[in-house]
């Protein structure tokens, strides 16, 4: 036999050093032909706006099959806080962030791009879930006025980031003006806990936090501008800075509070997909728990258990399966309270149901200090 540094080092026959090197070939042995693919079952899916995910099924019912995207760029100011602030936004279908797609492992992806002649930019998009080209990226740039349709197959059950990167100082600027997403692959068989045990949700939310740099002026307000292209220089500046000026869930202090808040029941379970496509976070529930987190957020890995806090690395999505146990307002924050409160990072869960004084009771309301 030979060994594999004989092989590398071209001692044996091509063929017969294919065969000695690792088995990683597996995907490529199962490579599907194009009449294969053609032979598909193909479904079209309207994405919908966050914290909201388009109906899917968790448990694959039927073999895999090609699941038909489109998403259209609009390059648009956002109001990102209650002050009245403006990005100039870039977007995927107009939401920051872009939609969650939610397709099945060993199905196949396939998106229409659409760059509208509207647009000042060329744009493209990068899955951290799709294998080659710059994930895509390096096949999908599109001038304003041209679309693409990229077909990728999905390998690696987990919830992944997506976002655009056109090319060097690009790349930060158009994130950071909005353009992430998320791609959620669900095994076929669904979730499972760390013993292979089933587990399912009620509801899905998804919460895409973002870091801005919005430029102020010689008084410290924040600069308005009339374009992307005139904001850039001073934008820049910022970015190289490394400190946001906002840090917001769903494109805008305040989105997901209020009336605006997410909702449950008592005794529902809720998946949390939080992504972050340029900067580290740390989502916490307080008064509630992550029963099953996968932090990293892919699904091959056993869900860690019963975490208060959990780490988001910058360019990446994790999930977070939750079962309520009590009713109230729950506060949704990246841990670091500076950047919850002052800048922005808090989302709101408004949970109704009955109280379980088991779990928790004011045994005594607040009142004077007794003397005696
Ligand atoms: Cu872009």
């Amino acid at each position: 036999m030979f060994t594999r540094r004989q092989a590398l080092l071209g001692v044996v026959a091509a063929g017969a050093a294919a065969a000695a090197l690792p088995r990683t070939a597996s995907a490529a042995a199962a490579r599907a032909t194009e009449a294969e693919i053609a032979a598909l079952a193909r479904e079209t899916v309207t994405l919908v706006a966050p914290p909201f995910v388009h109906a899917h099924e968790q448990v694959a019912r039927s073999g895999p099959k090609v699941v038909e995207f489109t998403m259209t760029i609009e390059e648009k100011p956002v109001v990102i806080d209650d002050e009245g602030t403006v990005l100039q936004g870039m977007t995927f279908d107009g939401s920051i962030p872009g939609p969650m797609m939610v397709v099945h492992d060993g199905d196949y992806v396939e998106l229409t791009l659409v760059n509208p002649g509207s647009n000042s930019m060329p744009h493209n998009i990068d899955f951290h879930a799709a294998t080659g080209a710059l994930g895509g990226g390096a096949l999908t740039l599109i001038n304003p006025g041209e679309q693409v349709k990229l077909r990728f197959k999905a390998t690696r059950a987990g919830t992944f980031v997506y976002h655009c990167a056109p090319e060097g100082p690009m790349i930060p600027w158009h994130v950071v003006s909005g353009m992430s997403g998320t791609i959620m692959i669900l095994p076929r068989d669904g979730l499972k806990n760390e013993k292979g045990e089933p587990l399912a949700y009620d509801r899905i939310f998804y919460i895409g936090e973002n870091d801005f740099y919005i430029p102020r002026d010689a008084d410290g307000n924040f600069k308005t501008y009339e374009s992307h292209g005139d904001s850039y220089a001073d934008t820049l500046e910022v970015m190289k800075g490394l400190v946001p000026t906002h840090v917001v869930f769903n494109g805008a202090k305040g989105s997901l509070t209020g009336d605006k808040a997410m909702r449950a029941r008592v005794g529902e379970t809720v998946l949390i997909v939080h992504c972050q496509a340029n900067r580290d976070t740390r989502p916490h529930l307080i008064g509630g728990h992550g029963d099953y987190v996968w932090e990293a957020g892919k699904f091959a890995n056993p869900p860690a258990r019963n975490l208060e806090t959990w780490f988001i690395r910058g360019g990446s999505a994790g999930a977070a399966l939750y079962t309520f146990l009590q009713p109230g307002v729950y506060a949704y924050v990246n841990h670091n309270l500076i950047e919850a409160v002052e800048l922005g990072a808090t989302a709101h869960f408004l949970v109704e149901g009955e109280w379980n004084d088991d779990l928790m009771k004011q045994v005594e309301a607040p009142g004077p200090i007794p003397t005696h």
